[in-house]
């Protein structure tokens, strides 16, 4: 297991690298080039150029998160096949760096969304939130200009500003595009990328559906058990697997995320995992929370003892923090409360391996 924290190239991070080093135990980042718009080559020279940086501050850069979907191909126009091919060139460029492996998300249109990014805690502290209510209030307008209004002037993962324009219009285009469509158009990407992802030695974690609720009549992709398996079976290969995101997953109550952990780990299927922790005000509504099982509804030692005796030989990576200490900066993103996270979850790691010892 290598833990390893999120970090934004190109100036667009208020967290240094220098900072991320000091964390103990922590290896390497998870970053992408979130300045190249999704369906475009990502090039050697841009690649090598951030790996360059990354590795003189003594990290590795063996994770991408994310290499965006182009939403051509997530809707199926016949012009996906020029944005597969640019995919897969950029994965052949990612491979030649050293990279072993990729997140990305199938969520239509949308990535993940927050109602509040600075709810104050009692404790002092502020974290993003959700109400499910106040969201399926908005329209892509709304939820847009507070997404970019709260975002600190840093481009916020998944709310890159090339999506804004077209919004409401690929929103519409989906009424007309059946979960069972929607699932042929999932299939016929794998397809063409997994054989790849095999011969270059990359392995694919799907990113769960944040929060894992309808919004906008928007078809749903991995929200619980059932779809992750759906998903899965997509694609047999080992490469076709999950980025078990705990938050995302387990935001809906229904959902046993220590025993997801136990399931899809056990078959070799999830080669990275976003370990956080989710308070619940009510079914559907929640704010996020720090790590510690404590302070929120999932019990982060079984999702640890699960990943470790099922074998898990991945990526983890502490996710969404609070903001703490008077930290401001990119919301969920914040270096204090994530290196917490790294802590506990390391010391959770180290125990259950003495455990088994
Ligand atoms: C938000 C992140 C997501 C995630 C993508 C993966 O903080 O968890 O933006 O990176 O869904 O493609």
């Amino acid at each position: 297991m290598k833990m390893i924290m999120r970090w934004f190239p190109n100036g667009d991070d208020k967290v240094t690298l220098d900072q991320i080093r000091q964390v103990p135990g922590v290896s390497g980042v998870a970053t992408m080039l979130s300045f190249v718009p999704a369906g475009e080559i990502w090039t050697p020279e841009q690649i090598n150029s951030v790996k360059k940086e990354v590795n003189d501050h003594g990290l590795e850069m063996e994770v991408i998160e994310s290499v965006n979907i182009h939403e051509d191909i997530k809707k199926g126009l016949p012009t996906r096949d020029k944005y597969i091919e640019n995919y897969i060139k950029t994965m052949k460029n990612l491979s030649d760096a050293g990279v072993k492996c990729i997140c990305y998300n199938f969520m239509p249109v949308l990535d993940w969304y927050r109602s509040n990014l600075y709810l104050p805690l009692p404790d002092g502290s502020n974290c993003m939130a959700y109400s499910h209510k106040y969201a399926s209030s908005l329209t892509t307008e709304m939820m847009t200009k507070d997404m970019i209004d709260g975002s600190n002037n840093l481009t916020l993962p998944g709310w890159e500003p090339e999506r804004f324009p077209q919004m409401a219009a690929d929103i519409d285009f989906y009424k007309n595009v059946s979960q069972d469509e929607y699932f042929e158009h999932i299939k016929y990407f794998l397809d063409a990328i997994i054989p790849y992802a095999e011969e270059y030695d990359i392995d694919f974690g799907v990113h769960p559906d944040d929060p894992p609720f309808p919004l906008f009549g928007l078809p749903k992709v991995v929200n619980n058990a059932e779809a992750i398996r759906k998903y899965l079976a997509l694609n047999p290969s080992k490469r076709n697997g999950l980025t078990l995101c705990t938050g995302s997953l387990g935001a809906n109550k229904s959902n046993d995320v220590p025993s997801m952990a136990k399931e899809f780990a056990s078959e070799g299927k999830v080669p990275f995992v976003h370990l956080r922790n989710v308070l619940h005000t009510s079914d559907t509504d929640f704010h996020e929370s720090a790590h510690l099982s404590e302070c929120g509804d999932l019990d982060m030692f079984a999702i640890v003892k699960n990943l470790y005796e099922s074998g898990f030989d991945g990526y983890i990576r502490p996710d969404h923090g609070r903001m703490i200490w008077g930290e401001t900066g990119r919301p969920g993103y914040g270096l204090y409360d994530r290196a917490l996270g790294a802590s506990y979850i390391l010391g959770l790691w180290e125990a259950v391996k003495k455990l088994n010892a």
